[in-house]
């Protein structure tokens, strides 16, 4: 009876339930990020509990795993948080304490077993940790696992667990004290964020995710909560908790060395019998499989309660397709599972890839500096790709259902903008083994930062301490992706300090030797004993390998002839090729834009108030503290100074966004084979800053928070193509390169042409036969321009490029434009117009006609999501077709005809 109370409870009030009847939950998705597990021994904690304050005046439902901001959401107690100022309105809830408390059941078989234990994969993140009355633990780490055996603590029937989670800006301010005591009065540098940002302050003192307390593009949400699974463990032999996969290519013997390395817990003591074994299927043909079996024998348990098995999986290269990134190849994933079978039977089934990767960093004869380029299945590869924020500003909500469909499209839409490399920035998260799944499933490399980004952070033996284990356990963890390419200790910590960003300067030595404490004792020995198989750098942006020799903190971490480089030039002009510097590898550079005028409508209650260039609610959400200046000049650079409306400024500062990083971007790109007598040069790769948004406001985002993309991913598309042809103007010198990444020769026949934009007319056409030399980037045309102006002014024109090749089973072309001026005196205002084709699904064919020349032709609809084949483009002749990528394959053709909007640059009044 009193067990049916307790399951029709349970049902009720959708509570934990674990026990007999079949109610206990198993677990079954892929990955070690605790969801992995396929065994009864594993009870999930997952469900609804209850969340309260302090003075009890909230007590509500809450989802766990979940988060604070997302229970109060979701219970009304608050309103939606990306909406009007609640970033503001809501900072009472991280001031205070919450506690997460609920009761569930265990039967008496699951307390017969000998190890009992309570997980949690993420707690955000200084909790104390109740079980039944009694304290078992504190938390102090989010991006760590905790463990506690609680055996002697649980009874049969109802138990009881509460999770108080304190307030983490007081944690921070209390930490902040203690660590300027220990230092003797000289406090950890920077002490606050910068007012603009409406943030909090002393984030680097805890081990949280760094943006939650703002950042230049985001706003404070300092969240709590349960944000990973909790588990309850029962079991007599073992647990496997991670699997280890270090891949070993020997080329001499075709085949490779497969090590894994099977981390298994228990008790201490506990005296373990059993079958490891490992198999690893053929992607394609699952009766194909390599095995390996590993017998022990009454091994007795350490004192940690962990062993480390290694097993080694004997490869054949016929075995073997390499796993390549997105345009070099495809990714075929291999099931590898492993199990351990005694009288109980526990196991873990990962995908992995085949792939070697090395960083390639050697002295250039002659010249001064190190190269710095990937070499991926020993092909040189030119990185090109974006910079990676969480989809999220609240942790939980990149692990639920709807956050793996966004974390799914946003890696889609970086791998329809031909990248192949992503960086997970140190501000952030580790992010979930769903993202780097299916960063192995697309082909995303993925430049992995630990979480530590512009700041200093403290030494005390505690902080490291605590970081070793984060380091640790988020190595194990991710190891085996074979999309992760690099391991880099931090975001801008060097430079910062080297250049004194946080008046650090009078204390350089206590700061540097606490930096060489942080990443390099700690972050990059770890590395180093964990991982070899992969590259690691101390910090981004640095020398790479140069900078151990440079004592960690060099003289120049921004050097061109070194590592990688982050460029920020705000005040020359962003469309000037000249604005930037030939370097060996761009992993940041970026410019503000406004996000689409219909994911600013979303964030607010006031459309015709707040949706004004002027308004105190576009000054909130402007977190830079340059503010609209940079915009503005920009914006001034290239266009008439004239009373614009803001959706004309939301669609200039895209424009301004969109050229300038394909500007920067084609110069990386020319200079993929280019070495000047300067050293400098020989790029091999161009990550952008940034990809994504946590909320509806300006930043350097190319994909708005709504996912609509800006003109500037349609730019990355065309940009990082496989095959890209592009110029540039110096002092009346035309260049034009193509950069190929493709690994075949092309024939292909190039067209430039000068159009002068008044007359809507082509006055010289060149077109010449080229083979395009695979995977370099070379100069296929030079010439001064005034012989093909005739009278013309340069001024007046707009040079076309145009490739087509055939690449044996296709056709293919691509257009690109070189810019010979601003557009000042761009005054014709061109009649455009888009005709729906055809209709196929989801999916239209458009055509668009001018009357004269419409420059960057944007395209819109507000009836359906989807992307266009191109926009933001030039429209030098008549016509153009388009194709729309849609959802919804219920539109019609009248509808979306009618949705339709187009605008250019005279012709605004469109513009939605
Ligand atoms: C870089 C990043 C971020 C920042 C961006 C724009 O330095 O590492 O810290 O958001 O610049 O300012």
């Amino acid at each position: 009876m009193y067990f049916f109370i307790i399951l029709l409870l349970s049902l009720l009030l959708n509570k934990p339930f674990i026990g007999e009847a079949g109610k206990i939950q198993t677990v079954s998705s892929m990955g070690n990020d605790g969801r992995g597990q396929e065994t009864s021994l594993v009870h999930s904690l997952q469900g609804t509990w209850n969340v309260t304050n302090d003075d009890h005046s909230i007590n509500v439902f809450c989802d766990v795993p979940g988060g604070i901001y997302s229970d109060l959401m979701k219970a009304g107690i608050i309103g939606n948080i990306y909406k009007n100022y609640n970033d503001i309105e809501t900072r009472w809830i991280a001031k205070e304490n919450w506690n997460y408390f609920t009761n569930f059941f265990v039967s008496g078989e699951m307390l017969a077993r000998k190890a009992i234990f309570l997980l949690f994969n993420g707690i955000d993140t200084f909790a104390t940790i109740t079980l039944n009355g009694k304290e078992i633990g504190y938390t102090k780490n989010m991006f760590r696992r905790y463990r506690y055996s609680v055996k002697d603590l649980l009874q049969i029937g109802i138990n009881n667990i509460s999770v108080y989670i304190h307030s983490p800006i007081e944690i921070a301010n209390k930490e902040f004290e203690v660590e300027t005591n220990r230092r003797g009065g000289v406090p950890v540098q920077p002490l606050c964020t910068p007012a603009k940002y409406n943030g909090e302050c002393h984030v680097n003192h805890i081990r949280k995710q760094q943006a939650s307390f703002s950042w230049d593009w985001g706003p404070a949400f300092p969240s709590s909560g349960i944000w990973k699974m909790p588990i309850l463990e029962t079991y007599d032999v073992v647990m496997m908790r991670d699997i280890e996969v270090h891949m070993d290519r020997l080329y001499e013997m075709k085949r490779w060395d497969v090590k894994l390395i099977v981390h298994l817990e228990s008790i201490p003591k506990n005296m373990i019998s059993g079958s490891l074994v490992s198999n690893l299927f053929h992607y394609k043909n699952k009766t194909r499989f390599i095995v390996n079996e590993t017998n022990i024998d009454n091994y007795e348990m350490p004192k940690s309660g962990r062993i480390a098995i290694t097993q080694h999986l004997i490869v054949p290269d016929n075995f073997v397709e390499l796993w390549w990134p997105n345009g070099y190849g495809l990714q075929p994933m291999y099931d590898l599972t492993v199990s351990f079978n005694s009288s109980e039977h526990v196991s873990k089934s990962i995908k992995v890839g085949f792939r070697t990767i090395k960083l390639i960093e050697n002295p250039l004869v002659n010249y001064e500096g190190l190269t710095f380029y990937f070499k991926i299945n020993d092909i040189p590869i030119f990185m090109k790709g974006s910079n990676w924020i969480p989809s999220n500003i609240l942790p939980e909500a990149t692990l639920s259902e709807d956050g793996e469909k966004r974390i799914r499209r946003l890696l889609m839409d970086a791998k329809i903008a031909n990248m192949n490399m992503l960086r997970v920035w140190g501000g952030g998260l580790y992010e979930s083994d769903y993202f780097y799944s299916v960063a192995d499933e697309l082909g995303i490399l993925i430049w992995q930062d630990f979480m530590f980004a512009c700041s200093m952070y403290p030494a005390s033996d505690s902080f490291l301490k605590n970081v070793e284990k984060e380091i640790e356990q988020q190595i194990i963890r991710l190891q085996y992706h074979p999309s992760i390419a690099i391991w880099a200790g931090n975001n801008e910590n060097e430079i910062a300090l080297r250049n004194n960003w946080y008046s650090t300067a009078s204390n350089f030595s206590l700061f540097k030797e606490d930096y060489v404490k942080l990443y390099a004792d700690v972050i990059k020995t770890k590395v180093e004993q964990l991982d070899g198989m992969r590259p690691f750098v101390v910090s981004s942006p640095g020398n790479g390998r140069m900078s151990e020799s440079e004592g960690y903190i060099a003289q120049n971490p921004g050097s061109v002839l070194y590592g990688d480089v982050h460029v920020y030039n705000y005040y020359s002009n962003a469309w000037s090729p000249s604005s930037y510097p030939n370097l060996r590898f761009s992993s940041e550079y970026g410019l503000q834009s406004l996000p689409n005028y219909q994911t600013l409508a979303e964030a607010t209650d006031n459309p015709s108030g707040d949706l004004q260039r002027n308004s105190a609610f576009m000054k909130h959400r402007q977190h830079f503290i340059l503010n609209y200046l940079v915009m503005d000049l920009q914006i001034f650079f290239q266009f008439p100074t004239e009373k614009i409306e803001f959706k004309d400024y939301i669609y200039r500062s895209q424009i301004i966004q969109a050229v300038a990083m394909k500007v920067e971007t084609e110069k990386y790109r020319q200079l993929r084979n280019t070495l000047y007598n300067d050293s400098t040069g020989l790029t091999m790769g161009a990550l952008y800053w940034q990809l994504n948004d946590v909320w509806q406001a300006p930043s350097w985002s190319s994909i708005d928070f709504a996912g609509r993309w800006k003109m500037l991913h349609y730019y990355a598309k065309n940009f990082f193509a496989p095959i890209l042809i592009s110029g540039n103007l110096n002092d009346g010198l035309l260049t034009v390169f193509i950069s190929s990444d493709v690994p075949t020769l092309l024939e292909a026949s190039m067209t430039i042409i000068i159009h002068k934009y008044q007359l809507f007319k082509d006055i010289n056409t060149i077109t010449k036969n080229v083979s395009i030399i695979p995977q370099k980037s070379l100069i296929y045309y030079q010439n001064a321009l005034k012989p093909l102006l005739g009278k013309t002014d340069l001024s007046e024109t707009i040079i076309i490029l145009k490739l087509a090749w055939d690449d044996g089973s296709d056709q293919h072309s691509m257009d690109n434009y070189v810019l010979t001026g601003n557009f000042k005196k761009v005054t014709n205002e061109p009649h455009t117009t888009c005709t729906v084709i055809k209709k196929q699904g989801p999916d239209f064919q458009l055509l668009l006609r001018t009357n004269s020349f419409a420059p960057f032709v944007w395209l819109q609809t507000n009836i359906t999501t989807g992307i266009f084949s191109d926009n933001g483009f030039m429209m030098t002749s008549t016509e153009k077709y388009i194709y729309f990528y849609g959802n919804n394959p219920d539109i019609s053709n009248e509808d979306f005809q009618a949705s339709i909007r187009v605008s250019s640059l005279r012709n605004t009044t469109q513009l939605i």
